[in-house]
């Protein structure tokens, strides 16, 4: 067992499953029992690459699905440093999609040669995260939360090619979460799953990296 630090305790998910309601419910609520919590999310829209992906996603530019895959790929090593130090000194990191999204909807566009295998290459040697929570939604009941936005991603057919993609990732350890319940009810489970992870790291746990499997 190495030093006591915080989680890195990500959510991930197909469109409008609740990843960042509740990335913002668990952030306040570990504060208010004083546990040293910051929200995080990909893409990073501030940064030099966020700048850049943006404009993608808002369809203001085109650039090559290679390149676009690795400019998010780059959004999250140009953080991987600070990510570091923050888990280090014992803050956890809460974070709104990450390396899984990022392989989830390049490999859903069905581009020759950009597969899961290579769609992973370039996220290899990140933090793995300690806990990963899937908010799983049917497209029928996201879309009951409203339409979609005008971002490129957010059609029908890309977000049923994208689900299929994270369902094809998942791995045994991740926690899956039936997302169609009350917000409320969520949170509770989200809450005690952030917990159990705070706890391994707290207790020394090392920082896995992708894409390492876990137990
Ligand atoms: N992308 C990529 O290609 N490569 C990468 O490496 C990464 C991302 C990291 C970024 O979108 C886009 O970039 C995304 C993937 C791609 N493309 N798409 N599409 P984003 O993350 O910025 O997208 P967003 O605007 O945050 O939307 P979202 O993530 O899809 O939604 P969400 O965060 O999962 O859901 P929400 O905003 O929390 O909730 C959606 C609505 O449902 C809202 O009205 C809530 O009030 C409501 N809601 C939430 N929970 C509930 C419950 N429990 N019941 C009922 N209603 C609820
Ligand atoms: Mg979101």
């Amino acid at each position: 067992m190495s030093a006591s630090r915080g989680a890195l305790v990500l959510f991930e998910g197909a469109d409008r499953c609740g990843k960042s309601t509740q990335a913002r419910r668990l952030v306040k609520t570990l504060e208010q029992r004083g546990v040293r919590a910051e929200l995080w999310r990909y893409p990073d829209r501030t940064t030099k690459t966020g700048e850049m992906i943006d404009a993608y996603l808002r369809s203001e530019s085109d650039t090559a699905d290679a390149a676009i895959h690795l400019l998010f790929a780059a959004n999250r090593w140009e953080k991987k440093a600070l990510m570091e130090r923050k888990l280090a000194d014992g803050v956890t990191l809460v974070c709104d999609r990450y390396s899984y999204s990022g392989c989830a909807f390049t490999a859903a566009k069905g581009v020759e040669g950009l597969d899961l295998t290579w769609c992973k290459a370039p996220e290899v040697g990140l933090p793995r995260p300690d806990a990963l929570m899937y908010l799983e939604l049917s497209l029928e009941d996201a879309a009951r939360r409203g339409g979609f936005g005008e971002e490129r991603y957010e059609t029908t057919e890309m977000q049923r090619a994208v689900k299929e993609m994270f369902e094809s990732m998942r791995e045994p350890w991740w926690d899956v979460i039936d997302a169609n319940r009350d917000e409320e009810v969520i949170e509770r489970e989200v809450l005690e799953i952030a917990l159990g992870a705070i706890e391994r790291a707290k207790s020394g746990e090392p920082l896995g990296t992708l894409w390492d499997a876990r137990a």
